[in-house]
Order: C-alpha cells, then sequence, then structure tokens
C-alpha cells in the first residue's frame, strides 16, 4: 500500500462516506505565520508535530477555493489551468478522495492565492485549509472544527492552523493514532498588533518543508535541543499574547525563528533558506531596535522577513522597508473563515 492509500484507510476509519454533493461550494482560509515554528514530524504519515506551534492568520491574505460538479476533474490554479501530472493538481485530488472515495462525480476545483506561491508565506496551509472547508461544504459532512483542522493536517501540517483568523495553537497530541493533535483558536484580540511582509524572494523554494524537515532531523545535532527550545518559547509566547507585550513576544518570536534556523543551517547539506537579502533586512531589523524601535522578525523555510510591530514604529519600519506590506490581523471583522 502506498503513502496515499494508508492515509485514506486511517482516514476512512473515522470519517463515515459522504452520502452525496452539492453543485457547488466554496471557502476562504487565511494564511498563517508561526510565532512558534512547526519544525519536525513525529510520524510521517500522519504528518503528526514533535512540537506544539502558535501562529497569527493573516487577515484576508489567503487562499479562496471553489468547487464545482462538473464533467472532468480539473484544477485551475490562480486562473491557469494545471496539467493532470502536475504535482499540485494530484496533491489536490488525492486530498479530494478521502471525501469523495467512490460518489460518481466530477470536481472542478479554482483556487486562486491572494499571496506569493510557495514563498515561505505558506500558501500551502491557507490552501488546505480553504479545501477542507471547501470539502466540508460540497459532499455536506458538517464536520466540527477539530476534526476539519486533524484532516487539514494530511495536506500540510500548518494547514491545521489555518481554519481560522487570530492566534491559534496546534497542540503536539498525545494518541498514536494523531485525532487529537488539532489546533484550536485563542480567545485572545491584540488589536494594536501589526504584522509587516518584507518579500525578499517569491521564487519556488528548492526544497521543501518536508524535505527540509526530514534532513534536520536526520543529521542536525542541535536538534537534540530543538524540542525543548520550542516548549519553553511556546509558553513565553503564550504570556507575552495574554499580556499583550510586544518586547516580550517578539524576543521569543525572533529567537524561536533563529533557532529553528540554527537547526537547518547545522543539517548536512546545510539547509539555508537565506538569500543575502534576508541577512541585510534582518541587520536592519537589528538597527532599528538599537535606534529604540520596538520591532522584531520571524522568519519561515524562506528568505521573506515577518516584523511584529505596533503602530508608534510603522513610521520608522515604512521608511526602512519602503517595499513592506503590512496586515493588522485584528483591524478587521472576520468575513470569511468561519471557523
Ligand atoms: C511553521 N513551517 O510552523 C513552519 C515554520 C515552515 C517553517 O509549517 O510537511 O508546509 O506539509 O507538514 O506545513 C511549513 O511546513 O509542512 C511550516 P508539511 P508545511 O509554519
Amino acid at each position: 500500500m502506498n503513502t496515499q492509500q494508508r492515509r485514506a484507510q486511517h482516514i476512512n476509519a473515522i470519517l463515515p462516506p459522504a452520502q452525496g454533493w452539492q453543485n457547488d461550494a466554496s471557502a476562504f482560509a487565511p494564511s498563517n505565520i508561526a510565532l512558534c515554528k512547526y519544525w519536525g514530524k513525529r510520524d510521517a504519515l500522519l504528518n503528526l508535530p514533535l512540537n506544539a506551534s502558535l501562529s497569527i492568520s493573516l487577515g484576508d491574505l489567503g487562499t479562496h477555493t471553489q468547487l464545482t460538479a462538473a464533467a472532468a476533474d480539473s484544477v485551475s490554479l490562480n486562473g491557469q489551468q494545471l496539467g493532470s501530472d502536475s504535482r499540485f493538481y494530484q496533491k489536490v485530488f488525492d486530498f479530494i478522495d478521502y471525501f469523495r472515495r467512490d460518489l460518481p462525480v466530477k470536481i472542478a476545483v479554482a483556487t486562486t492565492n491572494t499571496i506569493p506561491t510557495a514563498a515561505g508565506l505558506a500558501s500551502s496551509a491557507s490552501g488546505f485549509a480553504a479545501l477542507v472547508l471547501a470539502c466540508n461544504d460540497f459532499f455536506d459532512l458538517n464536520l466540527d472544527h477539530a476534526t476539519l483542522s486533524a484532516l487539514a493536517r494530511f495536506g500540510s501540517g500548518s494547514a491545521a492552523r489555518s481554519l481560522a483568523h487570530g492566534f491559534v495553537q496546534w497542540d503536539i497530541g498525545t494518541r498514536a493514532d494523531g485525532w487529537d493533535s488539532f489546533a484550536h483558536v485563542l480567545p485572545i484580540r491584540w488589536e494594536a498588533l501589526h504584522i509587516g511582509i518584507v518579500a525578499i524572494d517569491s521564487h519556488r523554494k528548492k526544497i521543501n518543508s518536508t524535505e527540509g524537515m526530514t534532513r534536520t532531523l536526520a543529521t542536525s545535532t542541535l536538534f537534540q535541543k530543538w524540542q525543548q527550545v520550542a516548549a519553553a518559547d511556546l509558553k513565553r509566547i503564550r504570556q507575552a499574547i495574554e499580556a499583550q507585550d510586544l518586547t516580550a513576544l517578539g524576543t521569543a518570536a525572533e529567537h524561536n525563528a533563529m533557532t529553528m534556523h540554527a537547526t537547518m543551517l547545522s543539517a548536512w547539506p546545510p539547509l539555508c533558506y537565506w538569500q543575502p537579502t534576508t541577512l541585510l533586512a534582518m541587520q536592519q531589523v537589528w538597527q532599528l531596535r538599537e535606534a529604540g524601535v520596538a520591532v522584531y522578525f520571524t522568519i519561515d523555510a524562506g528568505a521573506n522577513l515577518k516584523l511584529l510591530f505596533e503602530p508608534a514604529a510603522r513610521d520608522a519600519i515604512v521608511s526602512t522597508f519602503p517595499q513592506i506590506q503590512i496586515i493588522t490581523p485584528f483591524n478587521r471583522e472576520p468575513n470569511h473563515a468561519r471557523y
């Protein structure tokens, strides 16, 4: 049995078969940025994490997905039809088939990202989160949030955190079958928190996260420390969010990101997602801090920086990074994602 068949078998064991389908269903899910990173799997087949992670969703930046009953299966991504041999097409239908099984329906999938695809801005997270929400409606399944989050994980781990706006925590879970490893929203709004995206490189990364995690786990001696550091950072980040303390949040989040990258850099062959301009941007953030501007960064498995700050720092940050895209995650009503 291949991976897809084994995953399908695992999902079939808890998910009753769909009884029918709608003509169409659509959903939006926001992208998310981890403040405490998910890095390392304890079970590759079930896509279960070694550590708990915590993210902030990016409001209107994310993925819109529409499923329509059609004469044949098809996938369009940002308006372009994909060949059935493309990796994205296959991943989408592997996922849809967890729900469709033997039902005699063909589906046209139209998916649009409002963020650059695969630039380390987690479009796979919002992509699979939007897809699981759309499948839930299309097949009339009425699944609860925890189950949808746990299912989204099979598309991409970080998708488990993209079903909601605001701060979201994805727990490790203790069960071997992983069904208690899902994400929940923290009931906290932090209106003044701003996220700035400093786009360095929008090209597809050469080593995807799954491959990067596998290599790091297998070869980095520093990785032994990672779980312990991540658990301590998560605690500090939770406390900082509850206190709405930017210094505490920024310090813990930047530390967490740099520690994750230290494990990547010490893998073999070394894994460096940074470009020279990434390091330059980090130095600019540190210089701003030395000058008294409260700004911190986090960085995922990509070259782009995401800044954390509050309104008082906005002007100084915009003059240092004129190309920055600013998101205020709490300064809008969640009008798309329904959980
Ligand atoms: C995160 N990343 O917490 C971390 C930080 C990248 C660095 O989650 O293998 O694409 O599909 O579960 O979700 C990106 O990893 O990996 C990710 P898979 P995913 O946001």
